[in-house]
C-alpha cells in the first residue's frame, strides 16, 4: 500500500476455498512474515519478539492469556507477533497526512486503511471550519480540555477505558473520574466478559476465573464453550497440546468447526513443522446452535443427575460429588427439580444437539476427575449471557470441579489488561470501588451514585445527557451496537478526547471540541524524570506481571498514558495536597505504592513481586473453596428459561440468528488484513456464512450477493448490503459475519439483562438476495 494508506484494499483478490491445514504450522509462519514485511518492521523489531512475554521483557499487547514462568524460546503466537508488528510499524500518520486528508474524506476509508496510515505522531485538534485535524501543543490541549470539563456537570462526562492500559494508568484514570465527580467508567469489559463479573460473584463469590496455568498439567478434561482459541488466544494451544498428549479429553461446544479447536501444529517444533504433523485437539465436537448452550448444559446436568440416581440404585459409586455439594454448596434441590422438569425433546430442539450426543459428553465428564470449563464470547454475548455463565458454574459444581487441582472455571479474557483494570477501580459500580481507602488516602468524598456502563453511555449520548467522552484507547464508536445511529448522535457532544496509538473511526466523529492525543505503546521505552518506567498488568488467570518497553518511541511527541492522565487531572481538578501527580509520573513505582496502599491484600510488596517469573498470583478465594457469597456457599442457580434470547421473534421461517465474530486477521476493530485463513476466506470481510439448506430455501446462491436486515419491532430500520454469501458448515437457522462491520445490525437494547453486555452473538435477521452493484 502507498504512503497515503488509502484504497487499494478495495481491489482485493477475493478467494473462498476450504482450508485444510492445522492451526499454527506453516500457514502461521507465512502470515507472520507477510505482516512484518508489509509494516516494514526493522530487524530490531523482530529481535523485539524474543522479549515478548518474557520475565523482564514486555507483555504482549494482544490477548490476556497467562504468561508461563518458564517461557518457550518464542513465547508469542502469530497474532501476538502481528500485534507487535502493528505497533512497531514504520508507517506514520504525519502532520502532512492530516493536512492532505479531510476528516470527511477519512470517514470513507475502511478500518484497515485508517490504521494503515500508521502511528499517530503529534497531538491534534479538530478544526471544524476546515474539517481537518490540525496540530496543537500539548499544553494548549490540556488547557482547553480542563476548561471544558470544569464547565460541565460532572455527571455528563464519561471516562471510557479499552482494556489495554496498564494497572498504573488505569488506577490514575479511575481516580481522575472519581475526583472529578462521577463513576462514569465504562470499559471494554462491558461488551465482553461483564457477564462473568456479574455471574461468578453470585455463583462462587469471586469475580474472576479460578484456573491457573499449572492446572492444565493436571486436568483430565476440558469443556470449551464459545471460545476460538486458534485465533484469539493461540498461546493457549501449547498447554492444550500438552494435555492432549497426556490423554486429557477436550469437549467442544461451538456452532462453527474452528480450526484451532480441531488440529494444531506447533510452529516452534521443527519436527512437527517438517513432518507436517499436528495434534488433534477436540476429542468431541458438538455444533450447538447459536444460543443453545443453556439447553445443552441443562442436558449435561440432567444426564449426570440421572446417571447418579442409576448408580445409587445399582449400588455403584455416585456420579455427583455429594460430599462437596453438602459441605460447599446451596440450592441443589431446586436445580435438580429444574433439570427434571425439562424434557429431552425441548433440549434437543433448542440446543440443536441430540440427546445421544449430550449424554456422550456427560459420560466423559462423569468419568473425569479434574475438569476445566473454558469459555468466551460465545457464552457471554447473549441476552441471557450471565445466566449461561452461571449454568456452566452449576455444571462444574455438580462434580466438585471448583477449588481443586486441575479443575476450575476459566473465562478467557480479551484485552491484555482488561481484568486488571477492574481490579484497580475501573468500574461504574460504586460498591466495587475502594471508597474507604480513597477517602482515607486522598481526603475526598468519592461519588456514590452509580455510573454509566457502555450501554448506558450510549443511551446518554442518544438522549443528550452525555456531553463529554474521554477515551483511553479503543474504538468505542465502532465496537458498540447500533453504530449508524450512534454516529449520528455522537456529534451532539460538547467534548470528545481520544488517547490513541493509531487512527480509527472513533476519531473521525467528533464533538464540538475534539482532541486526538497520541500515546506511547506498551512496547516503547517510557522515559520519565525518574528514568525508564515499567508498567504492570493482570492476565486472564489473575496473575500480575511487570512489563518493560524495549523499542524507541516512534515519535518524540508521544507521551505516556500516565502522563496524559496526570495532565488532564492537573488541568481539571483543584490541587489535592495528598496527590502529587508529577511525582507519580516521574516514578511509576510510586503509583504502584498507591495501588498497594489502596489494595493491601492484593498487591503486597508489589514493586518487588511484579517481576516474579510467571507473575504475582492474586488471591482468589474460590480457588481454595472459600465462597465470598451472601450464604458463604457456592450457589446452584436455576436459569429463568432455556432461550438465550427470550423475547425476540422465534428464529423460524425466514428469520435467522446472526453471530458477529472475529477473523484470524484482526484484533477487535483493528483489521490487520483480509485473510481469515482458518475459515478459508481471503480478500474480503463483506460476507455472510450460511448453511447450504438456508441458502437454497431463501432463494440465495453460494457466492451470490445478499443484504441482511435486523428483525426488530422498535421501528428502526437496520440493514447491511453488499455481502457475499458463503456456504459454510454452520447449523441451519444460524448465520455469521464479521464484527465490527455487522455492528450496524445490532440494536442497542439487545443486551444481557443482568450485565448489559450487548448480545452480539444472536441477532434476529433476514437475509435476502440483492442485485450485484
Ligand atoms: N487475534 C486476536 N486475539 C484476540 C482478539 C482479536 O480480535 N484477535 N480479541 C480479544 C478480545 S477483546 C476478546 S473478548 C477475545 C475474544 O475471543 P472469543 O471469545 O473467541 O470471541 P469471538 O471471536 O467473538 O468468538 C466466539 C466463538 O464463539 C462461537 N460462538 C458464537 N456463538 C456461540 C454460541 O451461541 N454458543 C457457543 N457455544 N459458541 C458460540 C464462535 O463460533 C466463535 O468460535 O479474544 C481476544 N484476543
Ligand atoms: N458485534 C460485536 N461487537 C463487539 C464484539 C463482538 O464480538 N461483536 N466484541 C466486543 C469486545 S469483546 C470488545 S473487548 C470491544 C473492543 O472495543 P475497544 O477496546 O474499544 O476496541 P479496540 O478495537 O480493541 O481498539 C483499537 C484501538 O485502540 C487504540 N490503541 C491500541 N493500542 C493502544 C494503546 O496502547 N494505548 C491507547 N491509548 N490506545 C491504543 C488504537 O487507536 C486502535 O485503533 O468490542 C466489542 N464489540
Ligand atoms: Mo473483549
Amino acid at each position: 500500500m502507498d504512503e497515503a494508506g488509502t484504497q487499494d484494499d478495495r481491489n482485493r483478490d477475493v478467494r473462498i476455498e476450504p482450508y485444510d491445514g492445522p492451526a499454527g504450522g506453516w500457514g502461521s509462519a507465512r502470515s507472520l512474515l507477510e505482516i512484518l514485511t508489509r509494516e516494514g518492521v526493522p530487524v530490531s523489531g523482530t529481535a523485539l519478539l524474543t522479549k515478548q512475554n518474557k520475565p523482564g521483557g514486555f507483555m504482549c499487547t494482544s490477548c490476556a492469556w497467562a504468561k508461563p514462568a518458564k517461557p518457550l524460546a518464542f513465547e508469542y503466537c502469530e497474532n501476538g507477533a502481528k500485534a507487535t508488528a502493528w505497533e512497531q510499524t514504520r508507517r506514520r500518520a504525519t502532520l502532512e497526512f492530516f493536512a492532505e486528508h479531510s476528516v470527511s474524506e477519512l470517514l470513507t476509508w475502511s478500518d484497515y486503511a485508517l490504521e494503515e496510515a500508521g502511528r499517530l505522531t503529534h497531538p491534534m485538534r479538530y478544526d471544524a471550519a476546515s474539517d481537518h485535524y490540525v496540530p496543537c501543543s500539548w499544553s494548549e490541549a490540556f488547557k482547553e480540555i480542563g476548561r471544558e470539563l470544569k464547565g460541565l456537570d460532572p455527571k455528563s462526562a464519561v471516562f471510557y477505558a479499552s482494556g489495554r492500559a496498564s494497572l498504573e494508568a488505569s488506577y490514575m484514570y479511575g481516580l481522575l473520574a472519581r475526583l472529578y465527580g462521577n463513576n462514569n467508567l465504562p470499559d471494554s469489559s462491558n461488551m465482553c466478559h461483564e457477564p462473568t463479573s456479574v455471574a461468578l460473584p453470585q455463583s462462587i463469590g469471586s469475580p474472576v476465573g479460578t484456573v491457573l496455568l499449572e492446572d492444565f498439567e493436571h486436568t483430565d478434561m476440558m469443556f470449551f464453550f464459545g471460545q476460538n482459541v486458534g485465533s484469539n488466544s493461540p498461546r493457549m494451544l501449547h498447554p492444550l497440546q500438552e494435555a492432549r498428549r497426556r490423554g486429557a479429553n477436550i469437549v467442544v461446544f461451538n456452532p462453527l468447526k474452528e480450526r484451532g479447536l480441531e488440529r494444531f501444529t506447533d510452529p516452534q517444533s521443527p519436527v512437527e513443522m517438517l513432518t507436517r504433523s499436528s495434534t488433534k485437539i477436540a476429542t468431541q465436537y458438538h455444533q450447538v446452535k447459536l444460543g443453545g448452550d443453556l439447553a445443552a448444559i441443562t442436558g449435561l446436568c440432567k444426564a449426570l443427575i440421572a446417571a447418579d440416581r442409576d448408580a445409587t440404585t445399582a449400588g455403584r459409586p455416585a456420579v455427583l460429588d455429594h460430599a462437596f455439594i453438602a459441605e460447599h454448596t446451596q440450592g441443589l434441590d431446586a436445580f435438580m427439580a429444574f433439570c427434571d422438569r425439562q424434557d429431552w425433546s425441548a433440549l434437543e430442539e433448542r440446543s440443536g444437539l441430540t440427546r445421544h450426543a449430550i449424554e456422550g459428553a456427560a459420560a466423559v465428564y462423569a468419568r473425569s476427575k479434574a475438569v476445566i470449563g473454558i469459555y468466551g464470547m460465545g457464552l457471554t454475548q447473549h441476552r441471557r449471557g450471565t445466566e449461561t455463565v452461571r449454568m456452566l458454574a452449576n455444571l462444574l459444581l455438580l462434580r466438585g470441579n471448583i477449588g481443586k487441582r486441575g479443575a476450575g472455571i476459566c473465562p478467557v479474557r480479551g484485552h491484555s489488561n482488561v481484568q486488571g483494570q477492574r481490579t484497580v477501580g475501573i468500574t461504574e459500580k460504586p460498591e466495587l470501588a475502594p471508597n474507604d481507602k480513597l477517602r482515607e488516602l486522598y481526603a475526598f468524598e468519592p461519588p456514590m451514585e452509580k455510573g454509566l456502563n457502555t450501554v448506558e453511555t450510549c443511551e446518554g449520548i442518544l438522549d443528550g445527557s452525555v456531553r463529554a467522552f474521554i477515551g483511553l484507547g479503543g474504538n468505542f464508536l465502532r465496537a458498540i451496537p447500533d453504530t449508524a445511529r450512534m454516529e449520528a448522535a455522537w456529534r451532539n457532544q460538547r467534548l470528545t478526547v481520544q488517547v490513541a496509538t493509531k487512527l480509527n473511526r472513533s476519531h473521525l466523529v467528533n464533538g464540538s471540541v475534539a482532541y486526538l492525543l497520541p500515546c506511547l505503546g506498551r512496547l516503547e521505552i517510557d522515559r520519565q524524570a525518574g528514568g525508564p518506567q515499567a508498567v504492570s498488568m493482570e492476565d486472564s488467570t489473575a496473575r500480575f506481571h511487570g512489563s518493560n518497553g524495549a523499542a524507541d518511541p516512534v515519535s518524540p511527541d508521544l507521551r505516556s498514558e500516565p502522563w496524559i492522565i496526570a495532565e488532564i487531572a492537573k488541568a481539571t481538578l483543584p490541587p489535592n495536597p495528598h496527590i502529587d501527580w508529577d511525582a507519580w509520573v516521574a516514578d511509576y513505582g510510586r503509583v504502584r505504592d498507591a495501588i498497594e496502599a489502596t489494595y493491601p491484600d492484593l498487591f503486597t510488596d508489589f514493586n518487588a513481586r511484579m517481576w516474579e517469573p510467571g507473575g504475582l498470583t492474586k488471591p482468589v478465594p474460590a480457588r481454595h473453596r472459600e465462597w465470598k457469597t451472601e450464604s458463604g456457599k457456592a450457589q446452584f442457580v436455576v436459569p429463568s428459561g432455556l432461550e438465550a434470547d427470550p423475547d425476540l421473534p422465534p428464529r423460524e421461517g425466514d428469520i435467522l440468528d446472526l453471530m458477529t465474530l472475529r477473523s484470524n486477521d484482526q484484533f477487535n476493530t483493528t483489521v490487520y488484513g483480509y485473510h481469515d485463513r482458518f475459515r478459508g476466506v481471503s480478500g474480503t470481510r463483506d460476507i455472510v456464512f450460511m448453511n447450504v439448506a438456508d441458502i437454497a430455501r431463501l432463494g440465495l446462491t453460494d457466492g451470490g450477493q445478499a443484504r441482511i436486515e435486523t428483525v426488530s419491532d422498535d421501528g428502526i430500520a437496520r440493514g447491511l448490503g453488499g455481502l457475499r454469501v458463503v456456504a459454510y458448515d454452520i447449523p441451519p437457522g444460524n448465520c455469521a459475519g464479521y464484527y465490527p462491520e455487522m455492528n450496524v445490525l445490532l440494536p442497542l437494547w439487545h443486551h444481557d439483562a443482568q450485565s448489559k453486555t450487548p448480545a452480539a452473538k444472536s441477532i434476529a435477521v433476514r437475509v435476502r438476495p440483492e442485485a450485484a452493484a
